[in-house]
């Protein structure tokens, strides 16, 4: 469970910071599991539908940047997506009806982990309501050298920020970042952050030593169905399962508007359309 202030910084500010949500020995499995997962592959031969390796990197090099759907393929991720006490604090913020929506491990290896750019989730995913959030654990200490996650507060209220350029999706914030707003979220393995799916988040490369490795888990209100199904969504809509109460019967709207992403090209991933949005690619 959360705390009341923890469910107060995440209505007041859209997200919450749980430190030793999980113990050493969980997060120990964890990094176990996906130590065997990503095993034997390389840049030049990897299983493309597991995982996505680091681009700079000899052919031969072992660095994965993303290891796609862990609670879906994995047993220790999969028991973590339905852990109570993990389902009770989703619920204490969206309700009894929840949906598991999607997971992935970013893994942010030492020296050569990619940036992510500031964006908010649901421009990739608008729903008919905004119940929508990412659960980041933590899996190693992390700061700001590493590559600790930044966010801006009070934001998941307000208006979807602009991610378009010339009517196109860039799947990244087109408009000003004020970096003066910015909270850098710190803490050891085992924190778990609790974001909102309208909260813009981003993080540096990582150039330290030490890897930054992060399990990001999905839910969403039950109610909350998919307005736009583009290529990498449609792919996230097959993980998805009811973890707690009722299937919806109706769909919720917040009766605002919502953007759509419109994509000019094919991408592969958010890495890929950032890094093509950088490039006046896309
Ligand atoms: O790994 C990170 O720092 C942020 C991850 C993220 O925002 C994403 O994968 O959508």
């Amino acid at each position: 469970m959360l705390t009341d202030d923890q469910v107060q910084a995440f209505r007041s500010d859209g997200f919450a910071v749980a430190e030793n949500f999980l113990t050493q020995s969980q997060v120990d499995d964890l990094l176990r599991e996906a130590d065997t997962a990503i095993e034997g592959n390389t840049l030049a031969s990897h299983d493309a539908q597991r995982m996505e390796m680091e681009p700079d990197q000899p052919t031969d090099g072992t660095a994965v940047r993303r290891l796609y759907e862990p609670c879906t393929y994995y047993p220790v991720s999969r028991a973590l997506s339905e852990m109570d006490k993990l389902l009770d604090s989703v619920a204490q913020l969206f309700g009894p009806d929840l949906l598991f929506h999607y997971s992935k491990l970013n893994m942010k290896p030492a020296k050569v982990g990619s940036v992510v750019e500031w964006h908010q989730d649901l421009s990739y995913y608008p729903m008919t309501n905004r119940d929508s959030l990412a659960v980041l654990f933590y899996l190693d200490d992390t700061d700001t050298t590493n590559g600790a996650l930044k966010l801006l507060p009070k934001r998941h209220e307000a208006p979807l920020m602009q991610h378009t350029r010339e009517g196109f999706f860039q799947g990244r914030v087109t408009e000003e970042v004020d970096e003066a707003d910015v909270e850098l979220a710190e803490g050891p393995a085992g924190t778990a952050i609790f974001m909102h799916g309208l909260t813009p988040h981003a993080s540096a490369p990582n150039t330290s030593g030490t890897p930054r490795r992060t399990l990001i888990l999905a839910y969403r209100a039950a109610d909350a169905i998919p307005l736009f199904l583009g290529p990498m969504t449609a792919k996230h809509e097959t993980h998805v399962r009811l973890v707690r109460g009722e299937q919806a019967r109706q769909a919720r709207f917040d009766g605002d508007g919502v953007s759509l992403p419109r994509y000019k090209d094919e991408v592969s991933s958010l890495y890929d359309l950032q890094k093509k949005s950088r490039e006046g690619k896309t």
